[in-house]
């Protein structure tokens, strides 16, 4: 199938044929369609830092840092801007064209913690780097102070189907999430939302994810896609290991139906192989994340060293969104 048009009324019907095409076939199907759209010798490396970890109110039902669940991390309040730099400027240094600061909150307060947020992005993009932030819900306002400050994307993930969040995540709603996606959309920043599988949702409940996701009024510039990292502690921590063959059903169908977007393996590369992240990269992934201490946030992620002999082996160069070779 070619998709030369971006399209925003894809069916639940078409999305599902995609999804459980046969798997080969679906592969070879969506990297035609990933060499028409992007450069498939280059990857944006982003480097992800977690700013404020632990201790948060929610109870996504994923995560090692909501503070319900006994999970062992250490907390740590809100970083100092100055040492957030200088790991920025390390990040771009070591190939990282993007600089993603994660906190754990479930939403943002307008206080001086938020201030503190916005100095953040105006130096991180004064370093030329893609400043994006996830943390948690905005209000309208709010977007429009991180625009203001320099800041280029906004990480909110859809994290799965409307019908199987509820079985995820009592404290807040769908509709809060897509609220803040308006939020992030109407103040002009790039948006960057996702999900994860492997949190126990059927194959229709991702296909009613990537439905969602695809028929936006906009694609999302940005879909990680994650499997879940399991963490002891926490109520899908016994969870079975992601099957990487879903992981690239759902790259492949996500790549055909936003052919435009950077689709980044996120969550899960720890207990991949090189030859089942190649897998990912064949059928669209073109983006991973990566941090200097080996970490994604509280999970163990591949380190700088380990990716880069990857992506020398495969013959993957470092890009940024717009697939510039940068060095
Ligand atoms: N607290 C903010 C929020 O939830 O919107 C921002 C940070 S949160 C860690 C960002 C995203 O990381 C979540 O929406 C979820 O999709 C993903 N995530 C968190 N824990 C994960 C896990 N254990 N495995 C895979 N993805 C995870
Ligand atoms: C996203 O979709 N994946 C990244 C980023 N956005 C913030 C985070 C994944 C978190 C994995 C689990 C952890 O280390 O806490
Ligand atoms: Fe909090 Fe975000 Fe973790 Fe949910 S995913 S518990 S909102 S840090």
């Amino acid at each position: 199938m070619q998709v030369n048009t971006i399209r925003n009324n894809w069916t639940f019907e078409e999305i599902e044929a995609i999804y459980n095409r046969p798997l080969l076939q679906l592969i070879y199907e969506a990297a035609t369609v990933h060499r028409q759209w992007h450069d498939p010798e280059r990857i944006q490396v982003c480097t992800l830092l977690s700013i404020k970890t632990g201790g948060c109110p929610e109870d996504c039902a994923y995560c090692g840092q909501a503070a319900r669940y006994q999970t062992g991390i250490t907390v740590k309040a809100l970083m100092k801007k100055d040492d957030v730099v200088a790991i920025a400027r390390r990040a771009r240094e070591s190939g990282s064209s993007r600089f993603c600061m994660a906190a754990a909150w479930r939403e943002v307060k307008d206080n001086r913690d938020f201030d503190r947020v916005l100095e953040m992005v105006t130096e991180v993009a004064a370093l030329g780097l893609e400043v994006c932030c996830t943390l948690g819900m905005l209000t309208e306002n709010q977007a429009e102070k991180l625009k203001q400050a320099g800041l280029y994307a906004y990480n909110h993930n859809l994290d799965s189907s409307a019908e199987y969040y509820e079985q995820i995540i009592t404290t807040r709603t769908y509709d809060d999430r897509l609220h803040t996606l308006d939020h992030v959309r109407n103040a002009g920043i790039s948006v960057c939302c996702g999900g994860i599988i492997g949190l126990g949702e059927t194959r229709a409940n991702r296909i009613q994810m990537l439905h969602t996701l695809s028929t936006l009024p906009e694609h999302p510039e940005s879909v990680p896609v994650n499997a879940l990292a399991r963490v002891e502690g926490t109520p899908l921590g016994a969870n079975a290991k992601t099957d990487t063959w879903e992981m690239v059903r759902m790259i492949a169908t996500a790549r055909m139906l936003m052919p435009r977007a950077m689709i980044r393996l996120s969550a899960g590369r720890a207990e991949m192989s090189e030859f089942e992240q190649a897998f990912c990269f064949m059928a669209g992934a073109n983006s991973i994340f990566t941090n200097e201490n080996g970490e994604l946030l509280v999970t163990p992620n591949p380190g700088v060293g380990q990716d880069r002999e990857m992506m020398r082996v495969l013959g993957l160069k470092a890009s940024n969104s717009n697939n510039a070779y940068i060095g």
